[in-house]
């Protein structure tokens, strides 16, 4: 017996997908896409499906903690609100920050800037969306008046021209690329650009890859404006001809070429398909807003869209894709520094204390999110609330932002887990509900807000967000103030203000949510704003959103001073810290398909985890060959300001003179891999975004003794092992896997290994082989005849046997002789029992199993490996990595 189904929303990225959810009469979760979400249509990635995985309460935070001891509610909240207020009282509201999330709902964002901007008067509030969409939102205030995505999913459907810049959608937006691919399929003249130094999955399925420099993004769009021009596009918009005259010569190709570092005859297509096309929409993502000349970057591609006048069309805009599940909804409240409240500047501070009738009102901008962290080391920050984020692995120089964090008198974090790099931190630890706990609202890329529902209770003393700062607020003195019944009391306040004194000059308008029922909150359809209380509600259930806000600036009307849309005259330049001879590479963090960000949810999935299992760096052969960097190795990336050790990828996917390296593994799951620690602080001077894409950095080879790793039931402490120098894990459901390296002797290892194991001094049945010949070790502990623990030694990574095979044995049942065997032999005893890393999560078909079929059974397409394996027929979000399979064979 199932409950009702719960009509919620994908806690990860923008693409906002709408889930269903089931819990059985036992207890069991499960989730599928929702067929009436306009954004999905029922499609989830691999992500989406496996969130049935993640929801299970192991290190989940379930009480308040004081310094490290657990605490009562009352206490903790008095800890929190007492000083805040004496920091308040001794140095000023400028003394205290929040550093918040786009993965907060709009209502906890909502009450979290409400309080600080409001009733603590300082503006210091800034959100992880500074590291990741304040560029695009600068690029849109300056070209449109304001910060608002002009477009809709459909539009990237019914384009002939899809534009990807910096953006791996096929691992990052998976959804939506796969409505791209079906429109392609459709539609068979559509084309698919895609511009990335890198060769991603996204580009393997492009018609055209561009691999751009990195950082030349700036010169590429000139390029294409100045071509544009030479067509024949004009503009009578304000900036077009100083903007035409800053992108310079556009005949020369070959000069622009050059700049952007791609073949002349690629980009020579491209300036042609874009010219002559019509309908194309320009998608961009973190290859764009995550630099030095972020916010420049963003108006350099707004300008050809405005010169074009491909913006306000069904299939024609600039398109803004965010990454968060409410990065939007956060940019509606004003979370960033530098805006108020509800799309309003500073500008506006007597509208915004108006609406709210609050003591106090922030009168200019706070300290975004990297001053924030320096300015709490410099000490003029005493207090610092951190509200779901993970900043001791995602701020670039994290190594500095932990010092930082280390002295500060009072860390408050609001978190779900009991252990994130960041809570460790904490003086104060306060537990949030989860995902599937909580209630409200998010907005995602497409202007969509939809509801969050809850379906699982909050377990132990877990509190919504929302309620934990209305719970500060009150002891602050400000209860009247933020006494809210439920998130729909705070989202009828919140559409209330941005339609307050509002006649137009602010698209942001939620003014037909103003009054809206609980009972309608409950049953909100997923709308796209705005929503003037002008227009009237639509019922519940009548999906299709009103074509008049599919596209914004249909009429050519922009919330400017002067009612126009603006191009930006922009220059090329380069980075504000540059490869350097002691860091000659350029190094370039991103994401990968199966992991969010730092891993505190996705690592609780062994089907995620088991896509790439551990992190490493992408290194071109060129670069690894002058190194001697070895594919499967280990290498130390070095920077100004910190290094980590990863498992090494030589590909010729990566330019020569670039790394890649994701920003997922941090100190939780690996010894040295919190990337974070050594990317460049540098910022975007007019948006504040760090330069996450391009870090100088040399590399070096490190050379352990031996290769290994451990299966184990539960997590080791390997912090403590002696002789393990290097380590990571690999969560699983029955069974722990720890990749390690070090230099300790074969017979050290031989004394450690029934420690490492954790059945030092037990009599267990252990099984062992040691062989200095070879420099091979293994070791098993067998209990009962399963397989408990086991540890394999090599001096080479590719001597090593197969991990699944061995992943395969933890059943609990007993082994077989034969498998016994195997296991002291460190071989399967048949070779098709390694099936090879993981390719498909959602069937569990890995890499070797598809290169069998594809050499034995003569398969040739993605759809022939689907009906034989059933890779890649659910979600689909591994269907790139199989064509390139296929690929590999001819
Ligand atoms: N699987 C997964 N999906 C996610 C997330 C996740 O953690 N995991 N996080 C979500 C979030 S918050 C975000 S912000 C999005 C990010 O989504 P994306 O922006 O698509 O992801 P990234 O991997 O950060 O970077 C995109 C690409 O930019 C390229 N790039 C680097 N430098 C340059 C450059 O100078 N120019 C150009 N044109 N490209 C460059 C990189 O090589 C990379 O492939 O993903 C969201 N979706
Ligand atoms: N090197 C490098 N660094 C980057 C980037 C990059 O490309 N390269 N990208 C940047 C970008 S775009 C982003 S968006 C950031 C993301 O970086 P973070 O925001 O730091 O990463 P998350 O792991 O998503 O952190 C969310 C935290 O909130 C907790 N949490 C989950 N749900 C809730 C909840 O409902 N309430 C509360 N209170 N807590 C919750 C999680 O356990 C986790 O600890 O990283 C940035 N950092
Ligand atoms: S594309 Fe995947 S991660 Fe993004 S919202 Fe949809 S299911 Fe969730
Ligand atoms: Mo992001």
């Amino acid at each position: 017996m199932t409950s009702a189904t719960t009509h919620t929303t994908c806690p990860y990225c923008g693409v906002g997908c709408g889930v269903n959810a089931q819990v059985s009469a036992e207890g069991t979760l499960s989730v599928a896409g929702d067929a009436d979400h306009p954004s999905n249509r029922g499609s989830l990635c691999s992500k989406g499906t496996a969130l049935a995985d993640t929801v299970g309460l192991s290190d989940r935070l379930l009480h308040p903690m004081i310094d490290g001891v657990r605490a009562d509610w009352n206490t903790a909240l008095d800890r929190v609100a007492n000083g805040f207020a004496e920091t308040i009282a001794r140095h000023g509201p400028d003394a205290v920050a929040f550093y918040v999330s786009g993965q907060l709902l709009t209502e906890d964002y909502y009450i979290a800037n409400k309080l600080m901007k409001g009733y603590i008067g300082s503006a210091n509030i800034d959100t992880n969306s500074r590291l990741c969409m304040s560029s695009a939102v600068a690029g849109h205030k300056r070209a449109l008046g304001e910060d608002a995505v002009p477009g809709c999913y459909a539009d990237l459907e019914t384009a002939d021209l899809v534009v990807l810049v910096g953006s791996n959608m096929a691992w990052c937006h998976p959804v939506v690329y796969q409505r791209i691919v079906a429109a392609q399929q459709a539609n068979p003249n559509k084309k698919l650009v895609v511009i990335d130094p890198r060769r991603t999955a996204t580009a393997d399925g492009a018609d055209l890859h561009l691999p751009v420099a990195p950082g030349a993004d700036v010169a590429l769009f000139n390029g294409l404006l100045a071509h544009l021009a030479q067509a024949g596009f004009a503009t009578e918009l304000p900036g077009g001809a100083e903007a035409i005259a800053a992108a310079g010569q556009g005949g020369d190709i070959a000069a622009v070429a050059d700049a952007a570092g791609v073949p002349a005859a690629d980009l020579a297509t491209f300036f042609e398909w874009f010219a002559a096309t019509e309908r194309t929409v320009t998608v961009f993502s973190q290859g764009v807003n995550q630099s030095s000349a972020g916010t420049d970057k963003v108006n350099a591609i707004i300008n050809c869209h405005l010169l074009t006048e491909r913006i306000g069309k069904p299939g024609a805009c600039p398109f803004s894709i965010t990454g968060q599940p409410n990065a939007m909804g956060g940019r509606e409240v004003g979370g960033l520094a530098s805006t108020l409240a509800a799309h309003m500047g500073f500008d506006r501070a007597d509208t915004v204390q108006r609406f709210w009738d609050s003591p106090a009102i922030a009168g200019t901008p706070g300290l975004k999110a990297v001053e924030l962290f320096e300015a709490i080391a410099t000490g003029q920050i005493k207090a610092v609330w951190i509200m779901a984020t993970n900043p001791l692995v995602s701020l670039p120089d994290a190594d500095s932002a932990r010092a930082a964090l280390a002295q500060c008198p009072l860390v408050v974090v609001s978190d779900v887990m009991r252990h994130t790099d960041t809570a460790d931190y904490a003086n104060v630890l306060l537990p949030a509900a989860a995902w599937a706990e909580k209630s409200g609202t998010v907005t995602n890329s497409e202007r969509m807000i939809s509801r969050q529902r809850s379906f699982l209770p909050m377990p132990g003393q877990a509190r919504a967000d929302w309620q934990i700062i209305c719970d500060v607020a009150a002891r602050m003195g400000h209860g009247n103030a933020f006494a809210y019944d439920g998130p729909a009391a705070i989202f009828r306040e919140h559409a209330g203000l941005t339609a307050f004194e509002n006649t137009g000059e602010r698209v942001l308008d939620l003014g037909g949510f103003a009054a809206i029922s609980d009972a309608d909150y409950d049953r909100l359809v997923p709308t796209r704003w705005p929503v003037p209380a002008r227009e009237p509600l639509r019922a519940a259930g009548a999906m299709p959103a009103r074509q008049n806000v599919d596209q914004l600036f249909i009429d050519g009307v922009y919330p400017t001073d002067d009612g126009r849309a603006h191009l930006v005259p922009v220059t090329p330049r380069g980075p504000t810290n540059d490869t350097t001879a002691d860091y000659p590479l350029a190094l370039n963090t991103g994401r990968i398909r199966d992991h969010w960000h730092t891993m505190t949810r996705t690592a609780k999935s062994e089907r995620l985890a088991a896509h790439i299992p551990e992190p490493f760096v992408e290194i071109h052969p060129q670069d690894a060959a002058a190194r001697a960097i070895v594919d499967g190795g280990l290498a130390t990336i070095i920077t100004a300001w910190g290094t980590a050790t990863l498992r090494v990828i030589v590909t010729d996917r990566q330019r020569p003179g670039s790394l890649f390296a994701p920003m997922h593994w941090n100190d939780q799951f690996a010894s040295s891999a919190r990337i974070g620690a050594a990317a460049n602080p540098a910022v975007c001077p007019i948006s504040g975004e760090p330069e996450f894409k391009h870090t100088p950095a040399a590399i070096a080879p490190f050379a352990p003794a031996w290769h290994g790793f451990i299966y184990a039931a539960r997590p080791l402490r390997l912090r403590a092992a002696a002789g393990i120098d290097w380590w990571t894990k690999v969560p699983g459901t029955r069974f722990v896997r720890h990749e390690i390296a070090g230099t300790a002797t074969l017979e050290d290892i031989a004394a450690a290994a029934r420690r490492w194991l954790g059945v030092a001094g037990r009599d267990v049945d252990w099984l062992e082989a040691a062989d200095p010949a070879t420099g091979t070790y293994r070791a098993a502990h067998v209990d009962a005849g399963h397989l408990e623990a086991a540890v394999f030694i090599a001096p080479e990574p590719a001597r090593l046997p197969a991990r699944r095979w061995l992943a395969g044995l933890f059943t609990g049942q007993p082994m077989a002789e034969a498998e016994r065997a195997a296991v002291l032999a460190g071989r399967p005893p048949d070779e098709s029992a390694d099936t090879g890393p993981q390719v498909c999560s959602c069937f569990g078909v890995g890499r070797q199993t598809i290169r069998r079929a594809i050499e034995n059974d003569g398969l040739d397409s993605v759809e022939a490996i689907g009906r034989a394996l059933d890779a890649g027929t659910n979600c689909g979000s591994c269907k790139p990595e199989i064509a390139e399979l296929l690929a590999e064979k001819t």
